[in-house]
């Protein structure tokens, strides 16, 4: 019979199990972090759970992710995952002072949950993929039952309960701290692990030396960069580049054993390619902008950079590729990454005599590792969703009846041209410029039509002509000015683009999904 010291939950005891339940989960992480390290960084519990997460999204909130977080989308859901799992791992620590066993099993049930993550990432590396999370499992059940023992007071009620187990603050203290310590250890031992594995990539990157393309880049006139303060330059750095993908971990791969293959309907001769065979081909280098179908009216998701890469078409050619108008079978091709995400192109704008291209550098410099190093692809005049695939690995032609690759699966459009779009750069929204002359500039895109004409309305007054930038490549974003004779008060700015087939950017407003935001941006500025 229980006598007087019969289960209470006082407020020191739930901390004590909070933290036990705490505790257990920093080592279960810890150790799944090593293990990680041993079997394959990017099989981490927090990595995978987090990729399928996001690859379970629905389009829509995905979207929204990348709006209200942009490109810390990621840093949010890792800490939401994290958030979740520690709330989780309270109710579990404060309930297995009680249920010391049932804490311990729902602790192991996680590491499931974990592990059938891992196993149905499509990267996934096979069975050793579900160690991590498993092992993690385990050694935090275990360390929850042992602390949860420790926890409860003496003389609880026997059975499931804490039997066996007594309250003893010395106890409880040394079995946390000795937890702790180890779990930090295996934790940094982990991520050191981690961090040789990538470091074959980084000497390879390193060592990598980038030929002189045979075609280079057309000369950009002096002319397309204006002297505007607060314009996008022409060419945008790396570091400030645009980054959206899935992955979680940028994937680090080794260029020394990297390799491209080829093959699929239409593919008389299927071919491995290695970076040095690449390399060795004849290379353009082309500005080419590059936009994200999410990038909202205005938006932030578009970059240029002066890419040197392969020609695909040529070499597409050579492994017996037809597009579909001179007869071949396939029609779509899709592009494979090393983390098993997939793109599908249409077979026949990439051989119809644009600069598509298997990509290796960026400004002058090998791809940086968020930008798909060692090769990933381009494709002027499309979205990156359908074109643009980094750490690209395999390209399969097939058909658009056929197949759907990932974003199409997700309610984004199989086929998705960019829109002819034009950003007010400045001023910025709610600006608060003096009255005169105040520059408006910003940049427009059309990507392989070319932009022809910009205009500018203000307060829905007539269309002006805006001031183009010098023409520079087709493929490329083109800077505008206007200068505007601005009275005080509160003014709507907004622009149009034409583009090189003389369409006018639609006012017609739509949403990113499926194939791309649309309408005109508008800026509002208070003129003081
Ligand atoms: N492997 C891989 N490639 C990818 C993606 C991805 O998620 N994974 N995202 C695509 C999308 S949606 C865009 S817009 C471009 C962005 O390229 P960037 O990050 O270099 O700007 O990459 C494309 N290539
Ligand atoms: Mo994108």
């Amino acid at each position: 019979m229980p006598g007087v010291n019969s289960f209470r939950s006082t407020p020191s005891r739930t901390a004590r199990g909070a933290v036990a339940g705490l505790l257990a989960a920093f080592a279960a992480l810890a150790v799944a972090e090593l293990a990680a390290g041993l079997v394959r960084p990017a099989s981490g519990p927090v990595t995978v759970v987090g990729g399928a997460v996001v690859d379970g999204t629905p389009a829509a909130v995905k979207d929204f992710a990348i709006r209200a977080f942009g490109e810390d989308d990621k840093t949010v859901l890792r800490l939401g995952i994290l958030l979740a799992l520690g709330g989780f791992a309270v109710v579990l620590g404060i309930l297995s002072l009680r249920y010391r066993r049932a804490g311990a099993a729902g602790g192991v049930l996680f590491g499931l949950v974990g592990a059938v993550a891992a196993l149905s990432r499509p990267d996934s590396g096979g069975a050793a993929d579900a160690l991590p999370s498993l092992a993690g499992a385990l050694v935090g059940a275990a360390v929850l039952f042992v602390l949860a023992g420790r926890a409860a007071p003496a003389g609880c009620p026997p059975g499931d309960g804490a039997a066996g187990g007594g309250w003893s603050r010395r106890g409880f203290l040394a079995a946390a701290a000795v937890s702790a310590a180890a779990a930090t250890a295996a934790g940094a031992a982990g991520r050191s692990l981690a961090g040789r594995r990538g470091r074959g990539a980084v000497a390879s990157r390193d060592a990598l030396v980038l030929p002189a393309p045979a075609s280079p880049a057309p000369p950009v006139p002096a002319a397309a960069q204006l002297k505007v303060p607060g314009i996008s330059p022409f060419t945008t750095a790396g570091r400030d580049f645009y980054r959206v993908d899935t992955a979680l971990a940028v994937p680090m791969v080794d260029a020394g054993t990297w390799r491209l293959g080829i093959r699929g309907e239409g593919v008389t001769r299927p071919r491995d390619y290695t970076l040095a065979q690449l390399l060795a081909r004849p290379l353009i280098e082309r500005d080419i902008t590059l936009t994200c179908v999410s990038n909202e009216v205005g938006g932030p998701y578009v970059g240029t950079a002066r890419w040197l890469g392969v020609p695909l078409s040529a070499l597409l050619a050579e492994c017996g590729v037809r597009p579909p108008s001179r007869g071949g079978p396939a029609d779509q091709l899709v592009a494979r990454s090393v983390d098993g995400m997939t793109l599908g192109s249409p077979v026949e704008d990439v051989m119809d005599g644009r600069d598509a291209m298997l990509a290796v550098g960026m400004n002058g410099e090998p791809l940086p590792f968020d930008h798909g190093f060692p090769v990933r692809m381009l494709v002027p005049g499309l979205y990156g969703y359908v074109s643009a695939c980094k750490w690209i690995t395999g390209l399969e032609l097939t058909t658009f009846d056929g197949y759907d690759p990932y974003w199409v699966t997700r309610k984004w459009a199989r086929r998705a041209p960019v829109k002819t779009q034009a950003r007010i750069d400045t001023p910025k929204p709610f600006a608060r410029p003096a009255s005169g002359t105040v520059m408006i500039a910003g940049v427009a895109w059309a990507q392989h039509r070319g932009i022809t004409r910009v205009e500018v309305s203000v307060d829905d007054g007539p269309w002006r002509d805006a001031d183009l930038a010098a023409r520079g490549p087709v493929d490329a974003w083109r800077q505008w000015s206007y200068r505007w004779q601005a009275a005080p008060g509160g003014h709507t700015i907004t622009v149009r683009a034409t583009d090189g087939t003389g369409a006018v950017q639609t006012e017609r407003r739509a949403r990113t999904v499926p194939d791309g935001a649309s309408g005109r941006h508008s800026v509002f500025v208070t003129v003081r």
